[in-house]
């Protein structure tokens, strides 16, 4: 297998991409998307005006009456420090959500052991469960934990290893992309030979409110699973396991869209992140293991109450969505044309609306948003297979992330580091690793002119 494509192919592909190129005006990628004060309100009425390190972590401006309050609570119980007195661990990663979620943004992946760990390891064995979800391994559950309270052992550490390849573009460039190996080192126990691991940074929390509330069959309409309108992009919704209704719904968070709704992701991320169990997760993620010795496999009441799960979830569907900047700057509107001619807008859907639906919040209802995600999973080729699969997603398949906000990644965490794995170290190198149906995209950007990708980039940054 090789990763990045020859020059001949570039060669081979260059004519037919240079007339995409030229006979794509700038009224198409205005109709596309649209110029003028709706592309500013990334978030509809949910859009707030900050360009520094609290942009993602502002409130809605549109909640009404009690929301407020109920955000503001939602906002302490996602800051809330977790010891071993309220229930932390056995097993854990991180004593709170913001630990990893650091300023509601984006992790990174830690380059000492001495960093901090802003990321986890999905984990499985081959095959699937009763409801077509991830096989547990036995003795590592669903998630590796690589830390636990006194007493107890933790389960293993991650271990990060990069070679990097050099990658030269037409014009001359040299990218340097660095392709990870993943393994665990210390394991409490002999680590199953087929094991499957899955490694995911933090993504940003920000905006989810209202991408829980766009329409399922709005969703399902941008699928294109058996590439019938032949433009090599698919896109097909993952379907995951409702553990509240107990069946099988639509997947729309976390990087694989493997969770079907914030409330669930919420308790899920208490659960295997901080060893924090819920009403909806009773059991530790240590229950049943052996280093878990005679702990109970789950505590009674809960570690949080159903209040305090149901504040921290509203938190999440209330939080606002940075408003776009530089609209009018020629660079970032040239740079609109070549994201939609480079097809980056097949996946990267940039405008969706939302509906009322019952238990979301109604702030987050009837509003034209630019999310930049079609919320579906796509192959993206080996390069950025995790070679696990998660319900419907197969082993190099991804949910396409909205791009809302990208461009203050670096002003909010301090780090440009993207993709799942947080390999990518600009948005430069996130575009390059793109296979599978986003490799003509990727290729289109390995043939620009210094001149075309810098106006690409631009508009990025102006998300
Ligand atoms: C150990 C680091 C870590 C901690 C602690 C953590 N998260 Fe996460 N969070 C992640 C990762 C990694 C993902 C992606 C998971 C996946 O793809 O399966 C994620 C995904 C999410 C998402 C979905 C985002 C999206 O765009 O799809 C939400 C919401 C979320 N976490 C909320 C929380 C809450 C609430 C807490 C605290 C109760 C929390 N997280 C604690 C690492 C963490
Ligand atoms: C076939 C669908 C598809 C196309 C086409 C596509 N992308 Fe993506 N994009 C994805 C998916 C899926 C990911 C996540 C991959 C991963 O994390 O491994 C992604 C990730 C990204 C990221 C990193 C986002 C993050 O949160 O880490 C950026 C930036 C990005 N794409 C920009 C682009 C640009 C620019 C283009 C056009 C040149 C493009 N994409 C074309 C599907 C697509
Ligand atoms: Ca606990
Ligand atoms: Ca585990
Ligand atoms: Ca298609």
């Amino acid at each position: 297998m090789t990763l990045f494509p020859s020059r001949a192919r570039f060669g081979l592909l260059a004519l037919a991409v240079a007339v995409s190129l030229m006979s794509c005006s700038k009224n198409e990628a205005d109709e596309v998307v649209p110029a003028g004060a709706d592309d500013v309100n990334a978030g509809g009425a949910a859009t707030v005006f900050s360009s520094g390190s609290n942009a993602y972590s502002l409130p809605a401006p549109n909640l009404r009456g009690a929301s407020g309050a109920q955000h503001l609570a939602g906002d302490a119980a996602f800051e809330r420090r977790f010891v071993t007195a309220d229930g932390l661990g056995p097993l854990f990663i991180n004593g709170n959500c913001t630990a990893c979620h650091v300023r509601d943004g984006r992790g990174t992946a830690p380059l000492t052991p001495s960093d901090p760990v802003q990321m986890l390891f999905r984990l499985s064995l081959p095959g699937q469960d009763a409801h077509g979800g991830p096989r547990p391994a036995p003795g590592f559950g669903d998630q590796l934990q690589n830390r636990a309270i006194v007493g107890t052992a933790p389960e293993g550490q991650f271990s990060i290893q990069y070679v990097e390849q050099l990658r030269t573009l037409v014009d001359g460039l040299t990218v340097a992309l660095r392709q990870p190996t993943y393994g665990i080192d210390a394991p409490y126990l002999p680590v199953p030979a087929d094991l499957l691991l899955s490694p995911r940074v933090a993504p940003p929390v920000f905006g989810l409110g209202l991408l829980e509330a766009v329409r399922e069959a709005d969703i399902v309409a941008l699928a294109d699973e058996n590439d019938a309108n032949g433009d090599g992009i698919s896109g097909r919704p993952n379907y995951v396991w409702d553990v509240a209704a107990q069946a099988p719904r639509l997947g729309r968070f976390g990087w694989k869209a493997n969770q079907p709704s914030l409330r669930q992701q919420t308790a899920a991320a208490y659960n295997g992140d901080m060893g924090i169990t819920t009403s909806l997760f009773p059991l530790e993620p240590a229950a049943g293991q052996s280093q878990a010795g005679n702990q109970p496999p789950g505590s009674a009441p809960a570690d949080v109450a159903d209040t305090e799960l149901t504040n921290a979830t509203f938190y999440l569907q209330t939080l606002g969505v940075p408003a776009r900047r530089d609209v009018n700057n020629d660079q970032v509107r040239a740079g609109k044309a070549l994201f939609i001619s480079a097809r980056c807008a097949s996946c990267h859907v940039p405008r969706l609306s939302t509906s009322p639906a019952p238990g979301l919040p109604a702030e987050m209802a009837s509003q034209t948003i630019y999310p930049y995600t079609d919320l579906l999973l796509h192959d993206m080729g080996a390069g950025l297979a995790d070679n696990r699969p998660d319900f419907r997603a197969g082993g190099s398949e991804w949910r396409t992330p909205p791009l809302w906000g990208i461009g203050l990644s670096e002003v909010v965490n301090g780090h440009s580091t993207f993709l799942h794995d947080g390999r990518a170290r600009s948005l430069t190198e996130a575009i390059l690793w793109h296979g599978g149906e986003a490799r003509a995209s990727a290729d289109a950007v390995g043939r620009m002119s210094t001149a075309d990708r810098t106006k690409l980039l631009a508009f990025l940054k102006s998300l």
